[in-house]
């Protein structure tokens, strides 16, 4: 089994050093402490997302893709054929917690006029834009690009209602063609003003086509980045700008909520006492945002531990993906940025050695334990000993179809089944005296099937969650074993 010391490194050499540079004059035990007072406050740390474009063309259906929720949710932003989103509205993404998204109204009618839509929308107070259009590039559009551009801010330029535009097409060739066409387009005027942001072409009412999946993957990837990069400004300004850009600076970020007093109190107290300013704020950025963080999926041998790590990855029923999944090779995907998923089967070989066990897992940062055999019950003992390891885990039924169809002589319906696997499984875990948490029930080899989905959002979620405290407890070990 992989463990902590053959593992590949969690992060590079030239980061590490950056990292052992900033503490350099601080004593070893000091260090986890005050790591994680900066991370505790950057973790806190929010930054605002403005979807906005012409009225109508798409951006509160777009959102709800992106938030993954229905339009029928009642969480969901309204949509119609009618002017619709009325004011600057806020939704939390469910996986990316310290992101808010924010759907503006359209721009260009009676309510909201093209010239003064800027200035009343107030985009100085957002971090990134996502500009939607439809149908064809307009003057309208590419004023908002000026004003985006004006203020230095990154954005992302979408096409969307892609599905419209190509219905006509019957071959596949002509499609393609047209698509091309409309990337071109976009393309031209961007280029005309010397910019290069991401183009995608998208359908709010088609995400399994086009490029939605491209632009939630690119978008999550550079997220996080962009959130180092905000706060590590702010910190520039407020610490080393003088005093009326400090001033502007604090205010701008109380006022928009992105931190709270307390917050920026304890970032000039640590700049005071430690002289950890800006520029090593960054360096310790720069290297969480490429640590990587190490998945163990661990289930007996025939569990499906490799169908489930090759179906998060996105490479269900895929012959190519064989050889890249093992034990001692992991799968990687661009749905999970730095995330290192380990094929862990026949983990019943190890569990007669509690000792070696732990010290082989102790080297993962997150686990995803498999429940296969209901009488052994093995991933109760898993579960126990990534408890003992302080550590994070998600429970999960593989096969869950195969399991439905031996219950088919009982004449009750697939949710009573399901709802009593879920019954069963709480009752062994209080047994096992565990803590109470939800299993996902899965078929791996259909992730529209059962929980696959809550699977998914669970674990990015949750991984989102333990990323700074996982690179925290990996930077003090080191530091002090070197
Ligand atoms: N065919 C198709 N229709 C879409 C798509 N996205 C949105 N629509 C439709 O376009 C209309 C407007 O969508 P909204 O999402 O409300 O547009 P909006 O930009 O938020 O509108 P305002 O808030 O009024 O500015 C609705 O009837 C949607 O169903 C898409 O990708 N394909
Ligand atoms: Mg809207």
């Amino acid at each position: 089994m992989a463990n902590g010391f053959n593992m590949p490194p969690k992060i590079q050499e030239d980061h590490f050093n950056k990292i052992k540079d900033v503490f350099a004059s601080k004593s070893p035990e000091e260090i986890p402490h005050q790591l994680m007072s900066l991370l505790e406050v950057f973790d806190h740390f929010k930054i605002d997302i403005a979807v906005t474009g012409e009225s109508g063309s798409g951006k509160s259906s777009l959102l709800n893709e992106i938030l993954g929720l229905n339009p029928d949710d009642r969480r969901a932003a309204d949509t119609g054929a009618v002017e619709t989103t009325m004011e600057a509205t806020m939704y939390l993404h469910p996986n990316l917690p310290h992101i808010r998204l924010w759907d503006l109204p359209g721009m260009g009618t009676p309510s909201f006029a093209s010239k003064s839509y800027v200035k009343t929308m107030n985009f100085d107070i957002y971090d990134m834009f996502i500009v939607v259009i439809s149908e064809r590039v307009r003057e309208n559009n590419m004023l908002l690009v000026d004003e985006i551009e004006r203020r230095k801010k990154p954005f992302y330029f979408i096409r969307t209602k892609i599905d419209n535009d190509v219905r006509s097409k019957k071959s596949k060739y002509s499609k393609m063609r047209a698509l091309d066409q409309m990337r071109k387009d976009c393309e031209k005027y961007l280029k005309e003003k010397k910019l290069d942001p991401h183009v995608f072409l998208v359908s709010a009412h088609d995400t399994e086509n086009y490029e939605f999946r491209k632009l939630m993957d690119t978008f999550k990837d550079e997220v996080s980045q962009l959130r180092a990069e905000v706060f590590s400004d702010f910190l520039d300004k407020m610490l080393h700008g003088g005093w009326l850009k400090a001033k502007y600076a604090t205010n701008h970020i109380q006022q928009t909520g992105k931190l709270e007093t307390e917050d920026i109190t304890a970032l000039q107290n640590m700049y005071k006492h430690t002289g950890i300013g800006a520029a090593k704020v960054r360096d310790v950025l720069e290297a969480l945002s490429h640590f990587q963080l190490d998945v163990a999926v661990l289930g007996e041998t025939g569990s499906g531990a490799s169908t489930l790590v090759k179906a998060l990855i996105g490479l269900e029923n895929e012959e190519c993906g064989e050889a890249s999944v093992s034990i001692s090779n992991p799968a990687m995907s661009l749905g999970y940025p730095d995330v290192r998923f380990w094929d862990i089967s026949g983990i019943e070989a190890f569990m007669d050695y509690p000792m070696y066990m732990k010290q082989a897992l102790n080297g993962y940062d997150f686990y995803i334990v498999i429940v296969s055999d209901w009488q052994k019950a093995q991933h109760l003992k898993l579960a126990k000993t990534v408890e003992e390891l302080r550590k994070h885990y998600l429970l999960v039924q593989t096969k869950v179809d195969c399991h439905l169809q031996t219950q088919s002589n009982l004449w009750c319906d697939e949710t009573e089944v399901l709802d009593g696997f879920r019954l069963q499984f709480m009752q062994e875990l209080q047994m096992a005296k565990l803590p109470e948490q939800q299993i996902f029930l899965i078929n791996s080899l259909d992730r529209s099937a059962f929980d696959f989905v809550g699977l998914e959002s669970a674990l990015s979620s949750d991984l989102n969650i333990v990323r700074t405290s996982a690179f925290a407890y990996y930077i003090s070990r080191t530091l002090k074993e070197r």
